[in-house]
């Protein structure tokens, strides 16, 4: 007992190398089908349990969704620039790029163990040059366009990686990848302007099949706000500067403005006496993360420049102060206060004794709720009284403009994409600086700018590549001369944001794909990786797509048309698995153990897909188990139909009976594997096991028909436990292989049933069930009821008050 095990797949993963089950041809009949999981990034030596519950059930989907005739696309590859390489590089002396490959030929193995349908001839290795070429080509692309560029920006700087962090890497103030408090620091940076797809990134969002959470992240992520631009002029010069407000309704009940510490308007305008407090104060704002400095309930600081500025209404003075809760980096960097309105500059005021003028025309609902809505001197707005919130802005924003004073605005909190790095494991960006013709990019034909692997990459703030004389020093493809090269290389996330194009067409060395193929076989229909990824990965993605759409290079504008977070495997402990908590589940263990297909059942079975949950040992034995289980039915199933013993050629009840369970089964697994539901697809065919064990105990069976209830049967198994499901379609003599065969289709009359059981109660208590003829009318039921032995026995010498009949459930006798 028990023949299943890893020698099976083994014998079936090489059956399937070896015919090229998988191979992907576009031309090949069916619908396209583009299943993409996303790739695997090698830091770790090993897949983990996340892996696989990533990959497995996926897999599952992609071969029901196969055999229903899709021609299904399903590529593999490694993520595998990026700096976990690199700081492992530090600690161990390990170049970066012998651990990354090291890993990855681990990971194929791994990957290739669990037998998934991947397409292989389609890999790919962001690391490898054939690839960051094109990554590099993308580059050049953008900048060609005017969506690349270069400029000086404070930027977050990790003290301790030594590198500078995009604002999501930054998490609760600290780096993303170690903690370390993050602070500010002043660099020349490329950056991608997806702010230019800032729009079109929200709108479209609602189109897509992606979970809400995601999308309302995404939304938050983008933060589009409409308001309006005032400007004020500095008085006694001829300088001026704009606010961004939501709500130039309140504009009359401005008593102050507030500039961001790191506003180039702060200098020009402080005072002699309030230099070196001014001064002071910008030094104490650079030691400050955004986060900290937007959060409502810190205490406010700020200090006075001594300068004022003249209200664009009513002429009167109002002081210019500096202020952190201010960002420079959002709208303008400077805000108009209006103490009685905003609860920040309410708690600015009353620290600093600055008036506090509440504006009578705008009260909105939302602020009488506010403790300080009371508070302040009310003031008359003038021409704009009476008028409702919307009203007044509508009014004050029409007179501003005819003042040139003012307009509408639309902000987004969306920030370019800063994508260099001063690392060294990452793709070189391909720019050339020559003291006589700038900044020159690296023509198309000298592309890979190729990383050197001598080089010393000891962070000390400077990019290593920096330090690699022979990699620095080049020539300008323009005029000559020595020039320099750029010594920054990519985000990884360049590296992510194009790949799922390049598995389709990823031999190509002409360029980085065809684009005629490329529109055949994208977008990706279903994309499925971790929640982690909401916001930076699948924006970026999305705005590369749309950039090369404008470039002319793609006909979609999304790259994922439907999106599937899984759920987190934890350890048994319920706690998220790590190697310092001792927790990890290893894969490789189990699979020893039960092979691949008990494995994969088991995360499919003993969790919800989306939600995951705690690893268990007794769950994986249980699917273990049932596995047995099946393979024991089938054994039998398989020997009575080669003995030819004991055959008929009617149908039957027995028949009946078994092709309703046949048929209810292909329905609830066709529905619920199609959703993902993947745990009570697996329930159903567990259940189904039941009805097929009673049947082979029939002392007469119909063979041809209980062949074809078998068939069904593994093929249905087949997408869950592909190996197992290839060995007992095998041992039914039939032609290799399972995937080649369609989907069972369900047959809606086949699941009425003949008769159905009824409950009979007596007084409410169930005393008895029958089964009746479906048809029966209800005087039927009610003859057929009363005239069962258990029940006259129960009724005894009572009198019957009443009978209930509720079709096709239940009998209820009132008796006194
Ligand atoms: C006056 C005002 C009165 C404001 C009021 C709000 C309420 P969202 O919705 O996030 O776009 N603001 C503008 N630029 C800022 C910056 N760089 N740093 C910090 N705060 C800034 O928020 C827009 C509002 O945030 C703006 O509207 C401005 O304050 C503030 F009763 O102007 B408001
Ligand atoms: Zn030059």
């Amino acid at each position: 007992m028990g023949n299943y095990s890893t020698n099976i797949d083994k014998k079936w993963q090489e059956k399937w190398e070896e015919t090229k089950l998988y191979k992907f041809d576009p031309n090949k009949e069916g619908e396209k089908l583009y299943v993409l999981e996303m790739f695997s990034y090698p830091s770790g030596s090993q897949l983990h349990a996340g892996h696989w519950f990533n990959y497995g059930p996926v897999d599952s989907w992609a071969r029901f969704k196969r055999m229903q005739g899709f021609n299904v696309f399903q590529p593999m590859g490694f993520d595998a620039f990026g700096l976990p390489a690199e700081n492992f590089a530090i600690k161990t002396g390990i170049h970066p790029q012998d651990s990354t490959f090291k890993n990855i030929k681990t990971m194929e193995a791994q990957l290739k163990a669990m037998g998934a349908m991947f397409n292989w001839d389609n890999e790919l290795i962001t690391c490898s040059p054939d690839y960051y070429k094109w990554t590099q080509w993308l580059f050049l692309e953008l900048y060609k366009k005017g969506l690349a560029y270069r400029k000086k920006a404070p930027v977050n700087w990790c003290p301790s990686c030594q590198t500078v962090l995009a604002n999501e890497q930054v998490h609760d103030g600290g780096c993303e990848r170690c903690s370390t408090e993050v602070t500010k620091k002043d660099l020349t940076q490329w950056f991608f302007k997806i702010t230019d797809y800032a729009d079109e990134l929200l709108d479209k969002l609602d189109d897509l099949d992606w979970p809400e959470k995601t999308v309302a992240m995404q939304k938050h992520w983008i933060g589009r706000s409409t308001g309006s631009q005032v400007n004020f002029k500095v008085k006694d010069t001829d300088l001026n500067f704009d606010v961004f407000t939501t709500r130039v309704d309140t504009l009359c009940g401005v008593s102050y403005v507030v500039l961001a510490p790191e506003n180039p308007l702060v200098d020009e305008i402080t005072t002699t006496e309030q230099k070196e407090l001014v001064e002071n104060y910008k030094e104490e704002a650079k030691k400050q993360t955004d986060i900290e400095r937007q959060s409502i309930s810190r205490e406010k600081t700020g200090v006075f420049t001594g300068t004022y500025a003249i209200h664009p209404i009513s002429g009167k003075e109002v002081p210019i102060w500096v202020g952190d809760y201010v960002l420079a980096t959002y709208g303008t960097g400077a805000v108009m206060a209006v103490p009685a309105h905003d609860e920040r500059d309410f708690a600015f005021a009353q620290k600093f004794h600055l008036p506090i003028e509440r504006v009578i025309a705008s009260q909105s609902k939302k602020e009488t709720e506010l403790p300080f809505c009371e508070a302040g001197v009310l003031i008359n707005s003038g021409e704009f009284d009476g008028l409702t919130t919307e009203e007044a802005k509508e009014k004050i924003v029409e007179s501003l403009a005819k003042k040139e004073l003012g307009k509408k605005k639309v902000n987004f909190r969306l920030r370019d994409w800063l994508v260099s790095r001063q690392r060294y494991w990452g793709a070189p960006i391909p720019v050339i600086y020559c003291e006589e013709c700038g900044i020159v990019p690296v023509p198309e034909n000298q592309l890979p700018v190729e990383l050197p692997y001598d080089v010393e990459f000891t962070p000390d703030g400077k990019s290593p590549l920096a330090k690699c004389e022979s990699f620095v020093n080049t020539t300008c493809p323009c005029c000559g001369k020595p020039a320099k090269r750029e010594t920054d290389t990519l985000d990884t996330f360049v590296c992510s944001s194009w790949y799922y194009l390049r598995y389709a067409d990823n031999k190509n060395t002409e360029k980085p794909f065809d684009s005629e193929l490329i529109n055949k076989i994208l977008p990706v229909d279903k994309y499925v990786g971790g929640p982690e990824h909401a916001c930076m990965h699948l924006l970026y993605a999305r705005f590369i797509t749309k950039a090369l759409r404008d470039m002319g290079y793609l006909n979609f504008s999304e790259p994922f048309t439907s999106l599937t977070h899984q759920g987190l495997i934890l350890g048994p402990d319920g706690l998220k698995m790590s190697k310092s908590k001792g927790n990890t589940i290893a894969p490789d263990d189990y699979i020893k153990e039960y092979g691949s297909d008990v494995f994969r059942m088991y995360l499919m079975f003993g969790f919800g897909y989306t939600e995951g949950g705690a690893w268990s040992d007794d769950g994986i034995k249980s699917v273990h188990r049932f596995v047995e289980r099946i393979e024991r039915v089938l054994d039998s199933a398989i020997e009575a139909i080669k003995n030819g013993e004991n055959n008929k050629t009617t149908i039957d009840k027995a028949e009946k009976e078994l092709n309703f369970w046949r048929h209810n089964t292909i329905k609830s697994v066709t529905v619920d594997t199609d959703k993902l539901q993947f745990n009570t697809a697996i329930a159903r065919m567990m259940e189904f096991i039941n009805a097929l064990s009673k049947y082979i105990q029939e002392p007469t069976k119909n063979l041809s028909f209980l062949k074809e209830v078998v068939d069904d049967y593994i093929k249905l198994l087949a997408p869950f436990a592909p190996h197992f499901s290839e060995e007992q379609w095998n041992l039914l003599g039939n032609e290799f292989s399972v995937f080649n065969e369609a989907w069972p289709k369900f047959d809606e009359k086949s699941l009425v049933k003949d008769e159905v059981e009824i409950a009979i109660q007596v007084n409410g208590k169930i005393k008895n069930k029958i089964m009746v003829a479906s048809d029966l009318n209800e005087e039927g039921i009610k003859a057929t009821s009363l005239e069962d032995e258990k029940i006259k026995a129960a009724i005894g010498d009572k009198i019957i008050v009443k009978v209930i009949v509720i079709k096709g459930r239940l009998v209820n006798i009132v008796v006194k």
